[in-house]
């Protein structure tokens, strides 16, 4: 039986629609998924949206709307906007969803049989736009001495009665597991603020509200709701089947990857193994913190007005252009920049000069020159095996580097092994051989057709759109990592009713439009 998968995306809080830091999130996800289900993993791909926490409240008040409107209204354009980027989510959940309550206040109710939640008041500073509390010591200073949240939010003096967490208790547990499990925070980066912070010292964590009711209730505590992290990571386990379905549980948990952004390791790597622990659940393998997105180098916000949508992106550049670019411009878990002339640039010369190039040419002469059909075994010369040599060593290069989220590293060795096709094709010159050596010729075009499938394969995790147009044109057979191995390819063509009809250039050449992005 395959070996199953299970990924999350962060679920993002639907106050405002989607902008290109929610996009970057879901394509680098919905990449990893996908390069999973090529190498036969049973992949499970959740995200979705986070809709309670006092945030949601006040954009709903500052609006005039109901909340519950607002999450429903928003959630929907993160629904379409997954949809639009082609991400192949098996589950888009929404934390208002009854499951999700219902896996909320059962593991509430394991923390407490644990022991792990006592009632008292909270007193100290909150920061709504980060939904999170700070201890004075983290805080620091703003413009005219107003304090702000490490993250440089505004943060306000809360004092209400609420249930704790004993989170002290799980210090040295905490530390001990990452410890142990060098892969259990990513990129080491990320890993050694977390056990900063750790070792600063863990105070227990306030987990429940009782200004406002927008939230999972609290079980037998009238008046409370869930603090909204808690009910925010829980969103993990309910995808699972968390606690309806245990079978379901003990396929897909533990998670194998939390992708999420670098703002919020604290709360995926501190609290959530620390409830894991509690309920005496298996902590999830990988927490990986992904950098931002910037635009031009600066930080996207309302004000300065260079939030962009990511649909009008697509829309303009095209949904692999996009998805390509981010997942290659960006060394993975770095922060990386945007803009509407790096996207040309980027997409032109690899994907439309290179590699787009490359199959059209290959495929249109075939078309024009041999009707269509497959060439010939021909005669073989070294060059060939080497191109094919060359070939392979980029996509095994690719895959290594893939599973080990080195997305853009994997995808230049890709690029390698598409240069390689190209000087190929210019040195071996088949337009030359159509008169001279057509038995050659045909040698050199069943090479080339070999290359392109293969890397057409490789890189269908980033543009499953366009590259799975290429192959649909060489009628390819097998998409998987296993097809890609198969030494009986020529035949398996042969078998395929190899066929090139009029072939389609699918990777455009981009220009930047007039008013920039
Ligand atoms: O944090 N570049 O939701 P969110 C890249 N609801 N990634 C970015 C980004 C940027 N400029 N801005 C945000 C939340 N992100 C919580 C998560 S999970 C149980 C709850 C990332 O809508 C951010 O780091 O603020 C996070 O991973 C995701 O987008 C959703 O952010």
């Amino acid at each position: 039986m395959a070996e199953p998968y299970y990924i999350t995306t962060a679920i993002s809080y639907p106050n405002g629609r989607p902008h290109i830091g929610h996009a970057y999130e879901a394509i680098a996800a919905d990449a990893i998924a996908r390069f999973h289900r090529q190498a036969g993993r049973d992949v499970r791909f959740q995200t979705g949206t986070d809709e309670h926490g006092l945030k949601m409240v006040q954009t709903a008040r500052d609006r005039g709307v109901e909340v519950a409107d607002l999450a429903a209204e928003m959630s929907g354009h993160f629904k379409a906007m997954d949809d639009a980027l082609n991400i192949s989510y098996d589950r888009f959940i929404r934390t208002t969803e009854p499951d999700h309550h219902r896996a909320s206040q059962a593991i509430w109710q394991a923390m407490e049989a644990n022991d792990d939640l006592y009632l008292s008041r909270y007193e100290g500073w909150y920061s709504v736009r980060d939904e999170a509390f700070y201890d004075e010591k983290e805080l620091i200073d703003g413009e005219g001495g107003a304090k702000l949240s490490p993250q440089g939010t505004p943060v306000d003096w809360t004092a209400e009665e609420s249930w704790f967490f004993r989170l002290s208790r799980y210090q040295q547990p905490l530390l001990d597991h990452i410890a142990a499990n060098p892969d259990f925070i990513r990129p080491e980066s990320r890993r050694n603020e977390v056990v900063k912070f750790i070792e600063g010292g863990l105070s227990d964590l306030s987990v429940s509200r009782t200004s406002f009711d927008w939230g999972v209730k609290v079980p037998g505590s009238d008046g409370h709701v869930m603090y909204v992290w808690v009910d925010a990571l829980t969103n993990y386990l309910t995808g699972a089947g968390y606690p309806d379905d245990m079978d379901g549980v003990t396929k897909w948990w533990p998670a194998d990857l939390h992708l999420i952004g670098k703002d919020i390791v604290r709360f995926h790597a501190v609290y959530w193994p620390a409830f894991l622990l509690s309920v005496k659940l298996a902590l999830p393998k990988t927490v990986f913190g992904h950098g931002f997105l910037l635009h031009r180098g600066e930080k996207m916000s309302k004000s300065i007005g260079n939030v962009v949508d990511p649909i009008e992106l697509s829309n303009a550049f095209g949904v692999d252009a996009l998805r390509y670019f981010l997942l290659r411009e960006v060394s993975f878990g770095q922060d990386g920049s945007y803009s509407a002339e790096a996207i040309v640039t980027r997409v032109n010369a690899e994907l439309a000069n290179s590699f787009g190039n490359l199959a059209q040419r290959t495929l249109s002469f075939i078309a024009k020159n041999l009707e269509g059909a497959l060439p010939q075994p021909g005669r073989s010369d070294p060059a060939d095996a080497e191109l094919l040599a060359t070939v392979r060593d980029a996509t095994t290069i690719f895959r290594n580097e893939f599973s080990d989220l080195a997305l853009s590293q994997a995808i230049e060795a890709w690029m390698r092994g598409v240069f390689a096709c190209n000087q190929y094709i210019d040195v071996q010159a088949p337009w030359a051989l159509r008169k001279t050596d057509p038995d050659r010729m045909h040698a050199v075009l069943g090479t080339l057709v070999r290359a392109i499938r293969d890397l057409a394969i490789t890189i269908l995790p980033a543009v499953p759109a366009s590259a799975g147009k290429v192959l649909d044109q060489i009628g390819a057979i097998g998409r998987d990592h296993a097809a890609l191995d198969d030494s009986g390819w020529y035949d398996m063509l042969a078998a395929s009713d190899f066929r090139i009809v009029a072939p389609q250039g699918v990777f455009p050449r981009l220009e930047v439009p007039a008013e920039p992005a």
